[in-house]
């Protein structure tokens, strides 16, 4: 009962710890300091330190999920950890290898962990022996030479700096197991190392794009601010990430592994894994693929956002295999396409059937996932003069003419890139920013989303993110329509549906005990389909969530022309479900 007790508290902890760093916060302004940050649209994560050579197993032990919190998962005493840095010889690190690979990845900042959870310093410290040149047989500084290597390339550097949560020391934040929560002195800790170390950092290494805080935990406003004042002192031009707590710091990052609803203005980052760990781990194969990693770029800069994509080296300090390979594949895409990601702003229109859109003045970058089997595509904008439109990767012509219902291309039946084909449209006049346009049902597409970003929502329902995890701090983010109550609580969309015939009609959505039975309605073209929700299993944000797929209604069109869909619960209740899309399929 007692383990249970404690076992208990340490996920409220662990919740408090990784939770409090992902709540989003409100979008800091742009400004000129951000100027490079919001145009570089694509970083590199690097989380590296003494947790790489345990590659995520201990004592045979296999810990799957983040293995960079392998010292918590295993509850290895600081002495014991402390050891492991006689072990720690990253001989084949070579900072001009990874600034190469970097930039032939396309990556214009890199983060990485100067120090993680862990406490090790990756660079020379006088505040604490705990560092790679003092404690450990490499005796060299690998930051030292990374910064040089990214200054020589052109490269923004900025580090990771764990500022609260320190897994060595008496007082800093995070390890309950050697040292009692209840008699630490975080300000100790503050003043004795986590800001010696940050001035080391910021007066060591030449000048940094950024400084990439995480975890705040229980640091208080008046501490956020000291550790943001200290940067600016030191380097007024260097950003601070969200993560410094209590809502400030120069941008936004969101939550591990989210991608925010809708376009969000004001510089922003997400953060993503390459696998499921950020730290490596030998056994994690779940490599997202270069068209994965493509579409993720391309999706958040049309949101307006830049993606940090992480890579975890090996203690030898080499970078595992598939990583190399699908990060260069991505600049080999990027040195086709680099301009209609890098500068660009975000979509002023919202997703379409056959993918997004990214903007410069005068020019519309359309991004090509999906072609409809006619290759007719129609973009909802309007009153443009047509200069040249061409395919971004190797300028030949694609047929385009203004019509009253938008810009409308014909693409040809073989596209030049299945991943993200890129059309330039180089125009004169105004694209005016309309998220209400209708959604496009089309029998041309074999299948087609509603997705809560744009729907309209009445009464208590609300556009909200849902988290969960797979495995350990793996987590994930749906963004949902939830709270929907009472017949007064509706989600409804509207579609202009192109052709005539049946559209079959399933909700993807995640519901518990307390759904379990609840009815619901769909209503389209006057009529209603009522159905009942199915429990998909219970909620725990620490577990992974499950998905169905429930079609409701069988949708007979006789009339093209634009219809509203509407789905709200048939009386009074209990929320009806977690619903993350709705699907349309056109019946054959
Ligand atoms: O606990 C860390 C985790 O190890 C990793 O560094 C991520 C990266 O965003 N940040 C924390 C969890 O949110």
């Amino acid at each position: 009962m007692i383990k249970q007790i404690i076992a208990f508290f340490i996920c409220i902890l662990l919740y408090a710890a990784t939770v409090s760093a992902q709540s989003a916060v409100a979008t800091p302004a742009e400004n000129l300091k951000t100027k490079w940050f919001r145009e570089a649209r694509f970083g590199m994560f690097i989380h590296w330190g003494l947790f790489a050579q345990h590659a995520g197993t201990y004592k045979e032990k296999k810990y799957y999920g983040i293995s960079e919190w392998l010292q918590e998962r295993a509850k290895i005493p600081a002495k014991e950890y402390e050891k492991f840095a006689a072990e720690f010889n990253p001989v084949d690190f070579n900072a001009a290898q990874w600034v190469s690979f970097a930039k032939a990845s396309g990556i214009k900042y890199i983060v990485i962990t100067a120090k993680h959870h862990e406490g090790f310093a990756m660079f020379k410290s006088m505040a604490s022996a705990f560092n790679i040149v003092d404690a450990t047989p490499y005796k060299k500084d690998p930051m030292k030479e990374l910064a040089a290597e990214c200054k020589k390339a052109g490269i923004r550097l900025g580090f990771y700096y764990s500022q609260f949560q320190d897994w060595h020391e008496p007082n800093g934040g995070g390890n309950d197991w050697d040292f009692d929560n209840t008699k630490k002195d975080y300000p100790v800790y503050y003043a004795t190392k986590a800001i010696p170390q940050i001035k080391e950092l910021l007066t060591n290494y030449g000048d940094l794009g950024l400084i990439w805080f995480d975890t705040p935990g229980d640091m208080t406003q008046e501490q956020s601010k000291e550790f943001l004042k200290k940067v600016k002192d030191w380097q007024p031009n260097c950003l601070v990430s969200s993560r410094v707590g209590n809502g400030l710091g120069d941008y936004t990052d969101f939550g591990d592994g989210e991608v925010p609803a809708g376009v969000v203005k004001g510089p922003w980052e997400a953060i993503f894994t390459h696998n499921d760990s950020w730290g490596y781990s030998s056994f994690d194969n779940n490599f997202k693929t270069p068209k994965e990693i493509i579409r993720l770029l391309t999706t958040i800069s049309s949101k307006g956002g830049n993606l940090l994509l992480n890579i975890g080296p090996m203690a030898n300090g080499k970078i595992p295999d598939l990583s190399q390979k699908y990060f260069l594949e991505t600049g080999k895409w990027l040195i086709k396409n680099g301009q209609s990601i890098y500068g660009t702003t975000c979509s002023l229109i919202k997703p379409q059937p056959w993918g997004v859109t990214t903007n410069k003045p005068g020019k519309l970058f359309i991004h090509i996932f999906q072609s409809p089997l006619n290759g007719k595509i129609t973009i909802p904008v309007k009153g443009l003069t047509l200069l040249s439109v061409y395919w971004l990767s190797n300028k030949k012509p694609v047929a385009a003419a203004m019509k009253s219902t938008g810009l409308q291309l014909q693409l040809p039946p073989l596209l030049p890139d299945t991943r993200d084909a890129v059309v330039v449209v180089e125009y004169s006049g105004t694209i005016v920013e309309n998220y209400d346009t209708p959604e496009v049902w089309s029998r041309q597409y074999p299948e087609f989303y509603l997705l809560p970003d744009y729907a309209t929502v009445k009464g208590n329902a609300t556009i909200s993110t849902v988290t969960y995890s797979h495995y350990f701090g793996d987590w994930k983010h749906a963004v949902c329509i939830k709270n929907l109550q009472s017949p007064t609580d509706e989600v409804s969309f509207d579609i202009q549906v192109k052709e005539k015939g049946d559209y079959k009609i399933t909700l993807e959505y995640a519901a518990d005990k307390n759904s379990e039975g609840e009815e619901g309605i769909l209503e389209i073209a006057g009529q209603q389909f009522p159905f009942q929700v199915l429990k998909t299993g219970e909620y725990d944000e620490w577990k992974p969530l499950s998905w169905i797929r429930q079609t409701v209604a069988i949708l007979s069109v006789t009339q093209p022309r634009l219809y509203t869909l509407k789905i709200k619960p048939a009386r009074a209740g209990r929320e009806l479900f977690n619903l993350k899309r709705i699907i349309a399929e056109p019946v054959e």
